[in-house]
């Protein structure tokens, strides 16, 4: 490091100076040299922040076995790919896992940093990248998990999101000019009714809905949404910018966003970093100012109203496709957990009953499309389908949840398992007649989103008996589709081992559920 980078780089805070002394993507040319490294000697700045630009993620937790975030815009891939993220794993035996990720995404687990090149050399072969998908970069973009699909559907997300993924990562390749954000950015496009995507908790979304102009039938495009976010000190709902694009319009706008937040967003603190405190900061009329100047034109208002008029579906078991005849089928994936194995066996089904593609939801579950009418009962005999059943019951349907302790080291308590295990205690218990959205998340970072649940559970330590012990606070009140908003915390600091009655109370007295016994005894 130059004397001049010193002084350019005083009072910066870690990760600002992390990036201004040396731009994350530049790891990508040092794969092959980091590999014959091995993780133990190579230098730790690059091992725990700068890796992150090509989505591998040293894990304290499991030291030497890595994380490896994609990018799958739209949650889509192919059979191929999915065949090779198994091949992956495989090597790994018991350490190789993955995760469906709430972007609709995939997370490898047991990576080995010497196997690098030849994992990044398969992934090019097949049309994967990992590139940007961490640190302070865009997120995986997220589109309707039906787009293409859904007959009732307003616009096919699927190529809208490939292009902004193009643009933001250069096709795939890296992108300098996006490489150096303040923190990071969400991006989601919605296409249906139901607002399947969660529009309103990314830095930036766009919603269906048309314009009227006086004597011309409406045009179709989208409504913008700005500044939406969670984070441990504050979560926000995002708020209209008061723009109208067309389709036509939205990757230009994306980038003018994201210059516009590069160049000027905060980056002092990074508590005060992600889009929202810059907005507040200016207000959202210069905020939009800003964007149009950087567009070099003016934007349009917003339409009036926005078409997002449907409760959200969740897309678990089969429905028919608007191409007649053929049908999708959603996969009920407990808490998103795969591993290799059940990898091969989904690509399989997909190939053997579809057209081969898999697609990914933001509740962590697995859709298959394209599967002719005549197919469905032979499906429906398959092995996997006795785990991942298109068919679960009311509360396992909607769990999401977070890594959690297991891997993740900003965790607070345990997540997936105690998830699967408290979920499974209820249904034994109880009857209920519609599902309940149950969200877990390891800690206040909130990447199980318990605040768009209606039941939240927020790890954090409690003390009882004068013993520290996992916990959680309760979030209740979230609502998602029409009218989306965020739910609140209700309750803080349940230790775990408390927790199923509470739920088992508040499932009946919110949620119609009975005791089963009960049930018995009135029948
Ligand atoms: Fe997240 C950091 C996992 C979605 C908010 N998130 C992390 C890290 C990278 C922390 C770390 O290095 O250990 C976690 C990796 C653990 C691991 O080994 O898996 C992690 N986040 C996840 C995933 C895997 C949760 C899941 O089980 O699905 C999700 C990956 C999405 C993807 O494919 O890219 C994930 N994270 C989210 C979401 C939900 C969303 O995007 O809809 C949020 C809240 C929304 C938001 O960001 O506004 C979220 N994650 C955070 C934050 C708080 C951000 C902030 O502004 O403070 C952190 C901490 C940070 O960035 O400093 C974080
Ligand atoms: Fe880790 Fe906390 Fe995010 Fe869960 S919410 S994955 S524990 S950072």
């Amino acid at each position: 490091m130059t004397d001049t980078a010193t002084t350019t780089t005083a009072g910066l805070n870690k990760f600002e100076k992390l990036k201004a002394e040396k731009d994350g993507l530049l790891i990508k040319g040092e794969i092959e040299k980091l590999a014959s490294l091995g993780w133990e000697a190579m230098d730790e700045t690059d091992r725990d922040h700068r890796l992150k630009w090509v989505g591998v993620f040293f894990r304290p937790v499991t030291p030497g076995k890595f994380m490896m975030r994609l990018r799958l815009p739209n949650g889509i891939l192919t059979s191929n790919q999915m065949l090779v993220l198994a091949e992956v794993l495989q090597r790994y035996g018991e350490d190789g896992s993955a995760d469906i990720t709430t972007r609709q995404n995939i997370q490898l687990r047991g990576i080995r940093i010497e196997d690098l090149p030849d994992i990044f050399q398969r992934f090019s072969a097949v049309g994967l990248t990992t590139v940007q998908s961490g640190m302070d970069n865009v997120r995986n973009i997220t589109g309707d998990a039906v787009a293409g699909l859904d007959a009732d559907e307003l616009y096919d997300t699927r190529e809208l999101v490939q292009q902004i993924q193009d643009m933001i990562t250069n096709s795939g390749v890296g992108n300098a000019e996006f490489t150096n954000l303040p923190r990071k950015f969400n991006i989601a496009i919605a296409g249906g009714r139901d607002n399947s995507v969660h529009a309103e908790i990314n830095d930036l979304a766009f919603v269906p809905a048309f314009k009227e102009e006086s004597f011309q039938s409406p045009i179709f495009g989208f409504n913008v949404l700005v500044g939406g976010f969670f984070s441990a000190k504050r979560c926000e709902a995002a708020i209209p910018l008061n723009v109208w694009v067309s389709p036509e319009e939205v990757v230009a706008l994306c980038r003018a966003i994201l210059f516009v937040y590069r160049d000027h967003g905060l980056r002092a603190n990074r508590q005060k970093a992600r889009l929202m405190w810059l907005i507040d900061e200016w207000g959202i009329e210069k905020f939009r100012a800003e964007v149009e100047k950087r567009l070099g034109k003016s934007l349009l208002p917003a339409a009036a109203k926005d078409e997002i008029d449907w409760e959200k579906r969740d897309h678990i078991g089969i429905y028919a496709q608007k191409q007649p005849g053929l049908n999708y089928v959603g996969l009920h994936i407990p808490v998103g957990r795969l591993y290799a194995g059940d990898m091969f066996e989904i690509a399989r089904l997909a190939q053997v009953y579809g057209s081969g593609e898999i697609r990914l939801t933001i509740e962590q579950n697995v859709i298959i499309p394209n599967i002719p009418g005549s197919r469905l009962t032979t499906l429906l005999t398959e092995p996997l389908l006795e785990r991942f059943s298109v068919n679960p019951g009311n509360l396992a349907r909607s769990l999401v949840s977070c890594t959690g302790a297991q891997f993740c080291n900003f965790a607070l308590i345990e997540t997936k398992n105690r998830a699967l295990a408290i979920v499974a205690a209820l249904e034994a218990e109880l009857i209920l007649t519609h599902p309940v959205r149950i969200h877990w998340t390891g800690c206040p970072n909130s990447c199980g989103q318990p605040q768009v649940a209606e039941i939240g559970l927020m790890g954090t330590k409690i003390r009882k008996n004068g013993k520290t012990l996992e916990g959680v606070d309760i979030y209740m009140g979230g609502k998602v589709g029409k009218d989306a908003h965020l739910g609140t915390c209700v309750t803080k600091g349940v230790a775990c081992e408390d927790l199923q009655p509470i739920l088992r109370e508040l499932l009946i007295e919110h949620f119609g559920a009975k005791l089963k016994q009960e049930a018995l005894i009135s029948s």
